[in-house]
């Protein structure tokens, strides 16, 4: 059985992750950390936001061609392949406004001076795949939807982001638009009409984001995935609507990356875990789960770093 190391989004912050790896037992070996038994599994969310964008991909994707790693993509690899590809209606897949640019700058800056390797990259984020089943342990990004991983690969046939899937994953009122929506970036739900909120950014909500795993939630409060400081803002009413998933226990654990969490790490339920406490925020940690083939989850599994500085 092959035990694996699962280590959430890593946004540009190399230096954590070398910190990581090197307290998980991995080693420097001709250039590619290794370790002798173990695998990483990485959640993706390689870029964006930190300073060390093109060091992180220098190390995780010799672990990756080489055996030593697995990894799903994550939003912000697909959001660099949108934005670099070119929509025969006009224009880029992700549009290159202000708000897109600033979000992506940084990873633009790191390439900059050399077009081939930014563009072989992009080509290889598109072999990551949306999500991995090795029948006793599941990865995604963000969510794990059952209906719509079906959808794909009745209509794909594998967890591969094509180029026809890709171009039609960018416009809203195809499937594969909500399918990258929901696995790469969470469950969403409408609040009731006239109700709003505001996200981290200070932009007006009328969406909140769903811990799609809580099945004891019944109210928009109980369910809403935010800011902290944004909890009294939001209705303490019932959701009418079956936005949950049932992720009973009897299913393999299944790991995710990509939302905030607070605190100290723990699992969300017997086989579901978070490995995401924003590295790339002042106070944030870069987390692992050691998995060692276990159906019950144990929070002594997670390691974490520090955020540096
Ligand atoms: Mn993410």
């Amino acid at each position: 059985m092959q035990a694996f190391d699962i280590i959430g989004d890593i946004h540009g912050q190399a230096l954590e992750l070398q910190k990581l790896l090197l307290k998980l037992g991995y080693q420097e070996t001709n250039g590619i950390y290794q370790h002798p038994e173990r695998k990483v599994i990485f959640l993706g969310d390689f870029i964006d936001r930190g300073n060390y964008q093109r060091r992180v991909i220098d190390i995780v994707r010799p672990m990756i061609d080489d055996g030593h790693a697995l990894a799903v993509m994550g939003n912000h690899e697909y959001n660099a392949i949108s934005f670099a590809t070119e929509d025969p209606n006009g224009g880029f897949l992700r549009k290159h406004s202000d708000k897109n640019l600033k979000q992506h700058q940084a990873f633009l800056d790191a390439y900059a001076s050399d077009t081939d390797e930014y563009l072989e990259l992009l080509s290889w984020f598109k072999t990551l795949p949306l999500w991995i089943d090795l029948g006793n342990l599941r990865i995604i990004h963000a969510c794990w939807d059952p209906d719509l991983i079906q959808t794909v690969i009745d209509n794909y046939q594998q967890p591969y982001l094509t180029d026809e899937f890709l171009f039609l994953s960018a416009y809203k009122e195809n499937w594969e638009y909500q399918a990258i929506e929901t696995l790469l970036k969470g469950k969403e739900i409408s609040l009731p009409s006239g109700k709003s909120f505001l996200d981290k950014e200070g932009n007006e909500r009328t969406e909140i984001r769903i811990k799609w795993w809580m099945q004891e939630a019944t109210t928009y409060r109980d369910m809403f995935l935010g800011p902290e400081d944004a909890i009294p803002t939001i209705p303490d009413e019932p959701v009418t609507d079956d936005c949950l998933i049932n992720y009973d226990v009897t299913q393999p654990p299944v790991f995710m990356g990509h939302y905030w969490m607070n605190g100290e790490p723990k699992t969300l339920a017997s086989n579901i875990a978070c490995v995401d406490w924003s590295v790339a925020r002042v106070h944030g940690k870069l987390v692992a789960y050691s998995w060692m083939g276990e159906n019950e989850l144990n929070n002594n599994h997670f390691a974490f770093v520090e955020r540096e500085e």
